[in-house]
């Protein structure tokens, strides 16, 4: 693709994965010669920004003229970590009618059919994996430095909990190996993702645990819910809530947690399981959302008190996990 023009695009609430594998990949394509950019619905967490390249990144809600020409001059357009035009909101339409053609890398399950192209893998543990293996498929690995590195193990480090995962498998660990062989220190990684708390995010993080979390120990199932003004309360930045709802699934004899998080018009909703509770199939019916078997998310235009009295109707009288 010598003289292509491609666009990178990743999910609406970027996560550690959606920017990671985005920028993995595009220092890849720079490095090729290739003109490549990355464009993402709206801000994310400010942990993440610290990677490689994320100054060249153009945010759709805040730089739309650009971000539109920037994707109606493409001759490629990438999808990555997400495989349906709704997760990534306004931008969607605008990627439906570019005539460029449509790259999917992504781990979610069910993909839209409209791509030309998918790498679609629901077993890989991240996309950031599945850039690393789209990469090593066209013979790029000798490209692989430090700063790619750093970008992928963020993906992969963020999408696994840290390797703990049942989708961390013996490539994630063979993936790492080379990443580390590139330059990577995992530690300053880490150190950058996690040990990056305000004071404020750990107050709310208490707060939620010791007044809004509620554990069922009969169906093992932990709810957690913070509204609009304890957010506020806590001077809540994007990402601060970011984990809370691995919290409920530590719990002994935990089988689903969920979070609940309150926005201006709606609630969003994190579902974590264990086993063979799938939590895909629960937010697919029930939640306007999906992901995977045993992380998915949702979102309904209910209040929090709302939301989680649907929520308990739905666990008493639709599912028995
Ligand atoms: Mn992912």
């Amino acid at each position: 693709m010598p003289s292509s023009k491609v666009v990178i695009t990743t999910h609406r609430s970027p996560d550690g994965d959606a920017i990671g594998s985005s920028l993995g990949l595009y220092h890849f394509l720079i490095l090729n010669g290739i003109e490549a950019s990355v464009i993402i619905p709206d801000p994310d967490p400010e942990f993440l920004r610290w990677m490689a390249g994320h100054e060249h990144i153009t945010v759709f809600e805040l730089d739309q003229e650009k971000a539109k020409s920037l994707i109606s001059e493409a001759n490629v357009i990438f999808s990555l970590d997400y495989n349906r035009l709704d997760r990534i909101a306004e931008m969607g339409a605008w990627v439906e009618k570019a005539s460029a053609k449509k790259i999917l890398i992504d781990h979610h399950i069910d993909p839209a059919t409209y791509f030309d192209f998918s790498l679609s893998d629901t077993s890989a543990s991240s996309t950031a994996q599945l850039v690393f293996q789209f990469a090593d498929n066209l013979g790029w690995n000798s490209l692989l430095n430090k700063e790619i590195a750093e970008c992928l193990y963020s993906g992969i480090m963020t999408d696994t909990g840290s390797f703990k995962f049942s989708s961390t498998s013996a490539y994630t660990h063979r993936v790492v190996a080379d990443l580390m062989d590139a330059g990577l220190v995992p530690d300053h990684v880490h150190n950058s993702i996690f040990d990056n708390n305000s004071y404020d995010r750990l107050q709310l993080l208490g707060y939620a645990l010791s007044n809004k979390f509620e554990y069922d120990a009969d169906l093992g199932i932990s709810i957690i819910g913070v509204s609009l003004s304890e957010k506020n309360r806590f001077k809540y930045q994007k990402g601060d809530t970011e984990g809370l709802v691995n919290y409920g699934l530590s719990v002994k004899g935990s089988k689903m947690a969920v979070f609940l998080s309150e926005e201006l018009n709606f609630t969003k909703f994190s579902f974590r399981s264990k086993g063979q509770v799938d939590v895909n199939k629960i937010a697919r019916a029930y939640f306007n959302g999906g992901g995977h078997k045993n992380a998915a998310g949702g979102r309904l235009d209910m209040s929090l008190k709302d939301a989680i009295n649907y929520l308990k109707d739905v666990i008493q009288n639709k599912i028995s996990p």
